[in-house]
């Protein structure tokens, strides 16, 4: 089994090409819920849906998320009723979140209401969710402290980062599975997702950086700063402001403890020593994913990779 812990559009990207040159029941992605909010009383989960639609082949693909082909009626409608409609959430992506708010009040966990999201879509690979519990994060900015999508799409990512507050995450249980997947997998992949805000809440919830730290398989991480920029969102701003420098270096040094491979851009090989001189064995190739052959030979590069370890 490979695990793969994942944020939203870089690691469905790099999903797609895994789930492509390996079979989709081997892979167990452990997802992002720190991004998750309630809109209009419903449970959304942007970066689980992102990861479903994506393999289920109904992403949006110009954003990135969402469903292709969406409509915006109902939006509209609240906008009318005087509702906020700054999060742009599409007719048939309502269907997702009604359906997980229904299962959550019925009783369903988040991961069962994520297994029956997943059968229903006919997703392969396994996704659990970090957490079953509450677990979003909060971010102190230049313009207050904001809940995550508030900060991400309302503020337009416009304001500093000064502190990501991931204490709900850190108050959480890591799901039924995560745990066990992480000890018994073959190898394990870091997507390249945004250090701090995605990939941070997962490593926020108590025991599951142990357990990376712990378990006998290998680990790989795969930069998603390539040239000192991020590919998508604010990952290179943020790790400035935080004081942590835009570099690949510098995800692989909030790395270093667990991860064993760290999977530079060829823009990026002249950083081979420093990430070598932080234990981790350094693998240069393209990681920018434009085509479905690129995603499948980065995947391809890192299994290689893990198996060398
Ligand atoms: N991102 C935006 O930039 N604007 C939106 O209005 C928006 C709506 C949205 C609805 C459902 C969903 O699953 C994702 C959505 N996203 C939107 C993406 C999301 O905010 C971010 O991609 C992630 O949370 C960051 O990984």
């Amino acid at each position: 089994m490979i695990v793969v812990l994942a944020g939203g559009v870089g690691a469905a990207k790099f999903l797609e090409g895994l789930a492509a040159v390996l079979p989709p029941e081997q892979i167990t992605v452990i997802a992002n819920t720190g991004d998750d909010a309630e809109f209009y009383d419903l449970h959304v989960s942007p970066d689980m849906d992102t990861v479903l639609y994506t393999l289920a082949g109904i992403v949006d693909r110009e954003r990135g998320w969402g469903i292709a082909g969406d409509t915006f009626h109902c939006l509209r409608a609240l906008e009318r009723l005087g509702q906020e409609t700054w999060f742009q959430l599409g007719d048939r992506d309502l269907a997702t979140h009604l359906t997980r708010t229904t299962r959550l009040r019925q009783g369903a966990t988040l991961s069962e209401a994520t297994e029956e999201l997943r059968q229903a879509l006919g997703v392969a690979c396994r996704i659990l969710p970090m957490s079953d519990g509450r677990a979003q994060t909060r971010l102190r900015t230049t313009a207050g402290i904001v809940a995550f999508q508030e900060y991400f799409v309302k503020l337009r990512q416009e304001p500093e980062v000064l502190e990501a507050d991931f204490s709900e995450a850190a108050a959480s249980q890591p799901a039924s599975g995560v745990l066990k997947a992480i000890a018994d997998a073959d190898g394990i992949i870091v997507a390249p997702s945004n250090p701090i805000l995605s990939i941070g809440p997962i490593l926020a919830v108590p025991g599951i950086r142990e357990a990376l730290r712990n378990t006998a398989a290998p680990i790989a991480a795969i930069s998603p700063i390539v040239g000192g920029r991020a590919l998508k969102g604010p990952a290179d701003r943020i790790l400035k402001s935080l004081g942590l420098g835009a570099s690949a270096a510098a995800v692989a040094e909030l790395f270093r403890d667990f991860v064993d491979i760290f999977v530079l851009d060829l823009e990026d090989a002249s950083l081979r020593d420093e990430v070598e001189g932080k234990g981790m064995k350094a693998v240069i190739t393209q990681t920018v994913m434009s085509t479905p052959e690129v995603r499948q030979e980065l995947a391809r590069k890192v299994l290689e990779g893990l198996a060398r370890k």
